[in-house]
């Protein structure tokens, strides 16, 4: 019986300290914001106050976006960032139809270093080869990034179909070559709240990229996240840094600790 508590005991500490982040990534945005339903500017600010983030939202009507054209069916309205020590959660709102034809959804990808190279990406939409702005890739998939496609923008409104400079580059859209390195996870829904007091149509995205996945000699670097859609149109960026991460807490070894003393006995007892 005391031997049963002391298990109990110790999964229960391990999961409280898994508990700090509340994110699931199923397409529900309400782990991140709380739109109240009627559609004001305040939709947009995480629940959180640890939640990094960035709002650009465009009104209805407007066409310019910077770097692009397009209006709300490209705007990229919103990006957030949260991690827990296991794990980077990225989440995006935007104008895009997932569906529509033409420029796809670019993949959301990651910066260490703040050195204008976004080392990892994380697959937003499984349709390689159906059109020339879809990258390779499941929905979830996290790679190791070599190449990135670059959208149509050398600099805002200076148009080039095939860009080559440090401004396009640092607007990368889809994961053109590189190896996949983790299953993340990947869930998208199209928003049936008004968000934002702007008007429009609006989709949500969420991922998770496991830290465990990814080269250790980075994570002490602050890094962004970024996403854009294939054409580059418009896109949205935050940079948290990952040094804010919370370390393992006490209680959380305390629990493994237990664990490992009740792994130790039964060791015991069934040889
Ligand atoms: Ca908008
Ligand atoms: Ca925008
Ligand atoms: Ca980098």
């Amino acid at each position: 019986m005391t031997f049963n508590k002391t298990l109990i005991g110790a999964l229960t500490l391990i999961a409280a300290s898994n508990a700090h982040s509340s994110i699931v990534v199923d397409g529900n945005w309400t782990d991140w914001i709380n739109p109240a339903g009627s559609g004001s500017a305040a939709d947009w600010t995480p629940i959180s106050s640890s939640t990094k983030y960035d709002v650009e939202d465009t009104a209805v009507g407007t066409s310019y976006l910077n770097p692009g054209y397009g209006g709300q069916a490209y705007d990229a309205e919103a990006i957030y960032v949260s991690t827990d020590s296991s794990n980077i959660y990225v989440a995006v709102i935007t104008g895009r139809d997932p569906n529509a034809a033409g420029w796809r959804w670019g993949d959301i990808g990651i910066d260490f270093g703040l050195d204008g190279t976004f080392e990892y990406g994380i697959v937003t939409r499984g349709d390689s080869g159906e059109h020339s702005s879809s990258g390779i890739g499941d929905a979830g998939d996290v790679y190791s990034v070599s190449e990135w496609n670059l959208g149509i923008w050398d600099a805002p409104d200076v148009h080039n179909a095939n860009p080559t400079t440090d401004y396009a580059k640092a607007h990368p859209t889809s994961i053109e070559a590189g190896t996949k390195i983790d299953d993340g996870d990947f869930a998208f829904s199209k928003v049936d709240f008004d968000i934002g007091g702007l008007g429009g149509d609006h989709w949500f995205m969420e991922a998770r990229i496991s830290v465990g996945s990814l080269d250790p000699n980075l994570l002490n670097q602050p890094f962004m996240a970024h996403w854009t859609m294939g054409c580059n149109n418009d896109w949205i960026q935050v940079d948290p840094l990952l040094g804010q991460v919370p370390e393992p807490t006490p209680f959380a070894l305390l629990g493994l600790g237990l664990l490992g003393m009740f792994a130790n006995k039964r060791k015991k007892q069934t040889s």
